[in-house]
């Protein structure tokens, strides 16, 4: 559920981004990042010998529903599998996500799995996987590697949820995908 301060005239969203190792989340963010303008803050763990950072976020401000002033906060979770108590910690009180899939056809057979493991994850944690909103992204379009949208669409998203076609390194698709996601938030915000 989205945080409203009443005090403050605030609602924040919490957007997480998920998707296999390497399927273009960092770059989804430095992309973003560009773009917004905003400041990229990455975490980092001690343990961490790698340059994975622990964790990526970066505040977007939505502009105004109704009085508030609508927050959108976004979120990479750490890949290694060592932080299950910190994922489990970060994925309370989300309003939404984005699944990047890479399009390369040596990548189907992860994208399936992460995807697969995702939706469980959520299920996990007590979400709605009808309503929870969400995005998918198909990251990559640029590679010579990638496969044909109909493929992925037919592989991926057999249900026709709402997704895009990006080249993360190139600043294709990243906003957007920001903004289907902020869209679909907000209508749910603005149910009665
Ligand atoms: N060709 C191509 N490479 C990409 C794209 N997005 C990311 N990459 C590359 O894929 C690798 C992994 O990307 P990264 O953002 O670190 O993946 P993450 O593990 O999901 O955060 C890097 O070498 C990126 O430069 C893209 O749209 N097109
Ligand atoms: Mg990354």
């Amino acid at each position: 559920m989205a945080f409203t301060n009443l005090e403050t005239k605030e609602i924040n969203c919490k957007v997480l981004y998920f998707g296999p190792k390497g399927a273009g989340k960092t770059a989804n963010f430095a992309s973003i990042f560009q773009q917004s303008q905003t400041k990229l803050h990455q975490g980092r763990f001690e343990l961490d010998a790698d340059e994975q950072p622990f964790f990526e976020f970066i505040p977007i401000s939505l502009g105004h529903l109704k009085e508030f002033h609508v927050k959108l906060h976004l979120y990479t979770l750490p890949a290694n599998p060592l932080y299950e108590t910190v994922h489990s910690v970060m994925l309370k009180g989300l309003d939404g996500f984005v699944f990047v899939f890479d399009s390369r056809l040596s990548s189907m057979r992860e994208n399936l799995k992460n995807w697969l493991e995702t939706k469980e994850l959520l299920s996990r944690e007590g979400y709605n996987m009808l309503t929870l909103p969400r995005v998918l992204q198909y990251n990559k379009r640029d590679h010579p590697e990638a496969v044909s949208l109909d493929v992925l669409r037919h592989e991926l998203n057999p249900g026709g949820t709402t997704d895009i076609e990006s080249s993360a390194i190139n600043s294709v698709g990243t906003m957007e995908t920001v903004h289907q996601v902020a869209q679909k938030i907000l209508d749910q915000l603005a149910q009665p």
